[in-house]
């Protein structure tokens, strides 16, 4: 269309036009674009500049443009994938790829030999150092303090004796059944001079590599985490959280919310947990998260993974919610299974609920429940969720081991404890979201005290991160 034509079609409505607008409708735009342009100008307007023009407003690159955030991409835990063996016998495929997997890790820096070789009677490496990479099947303390581990690869198992004098034996004391470690050391005769056992120099763990960089967003954005509403208990915050959903309407900057389970407080969790709920059928327990989801922003993406209290089996993974629970929730909440790894604009955040925190801090020497960031820490430098088996974190056998950290994450978000902390370790940024509940009548006869009606945001661009509470 011809520059004059469009001026003089502006001039003929009674306005001046900027040549930015003429340029634009002469590159693109026919008379309709003119007619729409005029009947959309707000009233007291006489010159047409681009700000009245929708079409030409540039996309926003500062922080608050995140209206556009990307779907998250689930790189692991997308609903459906985690099947379980069909026999239930057959764990051993689950172990033997987890301990495939961890030795990779460690092959290099261990050159391990396989135990069967270094039991051998006659063998060539008695008296040797020697490297060795196995699954912890006991643990135990000599009479002298010092620490003795039997670890097993597929070959055979062996003793391995850790000196308390020797320097980082507290890493050693916080060895724990069946994570993979590696180990450097003499191999010799133990003190009956019979079986074959191992000095330990040194000890690995799988671990994040020193080398590792944090990797933020090249787009601007930030995520929301949390945890833990146990929307149904009657010691759910509603008043917090609403502070927290009419503070998310001016947070235009926020373009993800990541829940890390217990969305509900579920049914029969517990016994005689009826008395201490105020929504009384799992039903109705998730249409009421179903509202306070829709009452948040609809640009926000939703990702929601589940806990123990949540309707799903208990067994990690954990399932995704099925579809019959998510009827009343809006079209920006994506579920996953517990864990995931998700993809919020090239930021990989690990979520997982966390049930194997309380295993942890009962096995690991000096832990607690103030100080969940340690846990975060254990879980990655031995590269696993939630290594031990047959305590109070029941795991589904799988042919791939899933609670196994084989990517290195930029974001590990976790719940569960309901203190919140954050940490963090070589580069990645360990998040323990709080809760929504106030401290429950469980809580008080352990003397845990939580951590209510907290939020972090996290700027994916500088994976700088800001606490917010809504109490
Ligand atoms: O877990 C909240 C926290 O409380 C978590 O650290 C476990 C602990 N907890 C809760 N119930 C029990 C029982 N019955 N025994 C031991 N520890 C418990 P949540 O998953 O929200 O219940
Ligand atoms: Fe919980
Ligand atoms: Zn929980």
């Amino acid at each position: 269309m011809d520059k004059r034509e469009i001026v003089t079609r502006f001039a003929d409505a009674g306005f001046l036009v900027n040549h930015q607008v003429v340029n634009y409708i002469s590159e693109c735009g026919g008379t309709g674009v003119i007619e729409g342009i005029i009947a959309s100008l707000p009233n007291g307007v006489t010159v047409v500049t681009p700000k009245e023009v929708p079409a030409m407003i540039p996309l926003r690159t500062d922080k608050l443009n995140v209206g556009v955030s990307r779907m998250p991409e689930i790189l692991f835990g997308r609903a459906g994938s985690s099947v379980p063996l069909p026999d239930p016998e057959s764990s051993y495929t689950m172990f033997r790829d987890r301990y495939d997997s961890l030795a990779a890790m460690m092959r290099g820096r261990v050159s391990p030999i396989p135990i069967e070789a270094l039991v051998r009677t006659g063998n060539r490496f008695t008296d040797q150092q020697i490297g060795l990479v196995g699954m912890v099947s006991s643990i135990s303390t000599s009479a002298k303090g010092h620490r003795i581990v039997e670890v097993e690869d597929s070959t055979g198992c062996i003793k391995v004796l850790f000196n308390r004098n020797r320097e980082g034996f507290t890493e050693a004391e916080a060895i724990i059944p069946d994570e993979v470690i590696g180990v450097k050391g003499q191999l010799a005769r133990d003190s009956m001079g019979k079986s074959q056992m191992v000095f330990s120099d040194t000890l690995y763990r799988p671990d994040i590599p020193l080398t590792n960089v944090p990797s933020p967003s090249k787009e601007q954005g930030k995520a929301v985490f949390i945890s833990d509403i146990h929307v149904g208990s009657n010691t759910f915050l509603p008043e917090a959280w609403e502070k927290f959903s009419a503070w998310m309407q001016t947070r235009e900057d926020i373009g993800y919310l990541l829940i890390a389970g217990d969305v509900v407080d579920g049914i029969g969790i517990y016994p005689d947990q009826d008395k201490e709920l105020d929504i009384k059928t799992i039903y109705e327990q998730y249409d009421h998260v179903g509202d306070l989801m829709a009452a948040l922003p609809d640009r926000l993406k939703i990702v929601i993974s589940p806990g123990n209290h949540d309707a799903v089996r208990g067994a990690e993974p954990q399932p995704a919610l099925p579809e019959e629970f998510r009827g009343n929730f809006p079209p920006n909440v994506t579920f996953v299974e517990n864990p995931a790894l998700v993809n919020i604009q090239s930021v990989n955040v690990l979520m997982y609920h966390g049930r194997s925190i309380d295993d942890l801090i009962k096995f690991i020497p000096g832990a607690s429940y103030t100080k969940v960031g340690e846990i975060m820490e254990a879980m990655l430098k031995r590269r696993h969720l939630g290594p031990i088996y047959g305590q109070r974190t029941p795991l589904l056998s799988t042919d791939k081991d899933a609670l196994v950290i084989r990517d290195v994450p930029d974001i590990i978000h976790t719940g569960h404890v309901h203190i919140s902390d954050i940490i963090s370790y070589r580069g990645v940024l360990g998040i323990n979201a709080g809760t929504w509940q106030s401290q429950t009548s469980f809580q008080k006869q352990m003397n845990i005290t939580p951590t209510p009606a907290e939020a972090v945001v996290v700027d994916l661009a500088t994976l700088a991160y800001e606490k917010f509470c809504f109490l």
